[in-house]
């Protein structure tokens, strides 16, 4: 059984963070082990002022994945990083994900850049220098990035607005990391506003675009989700290295469940319900179904539940 060690949020309520990642990597047959970098009631998108808890400060965060990492020295095939609202933290991550990758080099390091979307940030500002750091260095030990649209920018510290600003981009970012998701694209790279737009991109590749139809609604945790989900299919698809798994047919695979996840999310919703972020109500109703959608994670699994979709 494959091993992962995440670094992410711990959400007491609801499913973003590790409590998105978990449940569907353990029914792809994975032991998820769980570094929280927060411990809060919810997640931010209720609005901060009905956000109780703690982050996990750098001390605490440098002695749990210290200890780990010494106890479980080689235990780990994969690696995952997402939410770290403090360059502390990041930094701390990074540090420990690296010296843990040149001791594994076969491990897989999936970092989410987590900070922000459509312009703006949710992390704190000085966290930026730190993911620069980690993936633009010549010694980056990052496998594989998804970032969204804003992320990418602000990584590569450019304003992309066409698909000629989009590749240039890429190619930068894969002078030091070989993969690179761009989960959604802003709509004025593509001028589609019924779809969004995913861009898979393997060094040495051209990049590929995938798109799926719009749903209109704030969902949180979705990017969370797509990192998890895509670690389990590029790890398969390194550990097998068959070359019919092609980057682009797993990254489809992952959207397929997204997708399928966010049709279960809305179904019990109430009817034609458009969550906006900062109301608490419409945040609660709008938490992604990750029990119910239990059947997208495990073919084995017979399907249950809502059928009204
Ligand atoms: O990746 C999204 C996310 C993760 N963790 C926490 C969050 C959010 C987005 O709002 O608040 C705690």
């Amino acid at each position: 059984m494959p091993r992962v060690l995440a670094t992410q949020s711990h959400v007491v309520h609801g499913f973003v963070g590790n409590k998105a990642a978990t449940f569907p990597l353990q029914c792809y047959g994975w032991d998820v082990d769980c570094c929280n970098s927060v411990q809060y009631s919810n997640h931010t998108g209720y609005g901060m002022d009905k956000v109780f808890g703690n982050i996990t400060d750098e001390k605490d965060l440098n002695q749990l994945l210290s200890g780990v990492l010494c106890n479980f020295a080689n235990d780990y095939e994969a690696l995952l990083s997402g939410y770290l609202p403090r360059k502390e933290s990041v930094r701390c991550m990074g540090q420990h994900y690296t010296a843990y990758k040149r001791e594994n080099p076969n491990s897989v390091w999936l970092m989410d850049p987590v900070m922000g979307d459509e312009g703006q940030l949710y992390v704190d500002q000085d966290v930026v220098v730190e993911y620069r750091n980690l993936a633009l260095s010549p010694y980056s030990d990052v496998d594989i990035m998804t970032p969204n649209h804003f992320e990418l920018e602000i990584i590569c510290g450019k304003t992309i607005d066409n698909e000629d600003q989009l590749k240039l981009a890429l190619q930068e970012l894969h002078q030091t990391v070989p993969v690179v998701i761009v989960t959604s694209c802003d709509e004025k790279v593509f001028n589609d506003p019924q779809h969004v737009y995913c861009v898979a991109s393997m060094k040495g590749h051209n990049p590929v675009v995938l798109r799926v139809p719009l749903i209109k609604s704030y969902f949180t945790g979705v990017g969370d989700l797509f990192s998890a989900l895509l670690l389990d299919r590029v790890y398969k698809l390194l550990s097998l290295s068959d070359e019919s798994l092609k980057l682009e047919h797993q990254v489809n695979d992952v959207l397929n469940v997204i997708q399928g996840v966010l049709k279960i999310t809305m179904a019990y919703a109430p009817k034609n319900h458009i969550a906006k972020i900062g109301n608490a109500i419409d945040m609660k109703n709008a938490e992604l179904r990750i029990i119910e959608s239990r059947h997208l994670f495990n073919q084995d699994i017979p399907i249950e539940g809502k059928q009204n979709f």
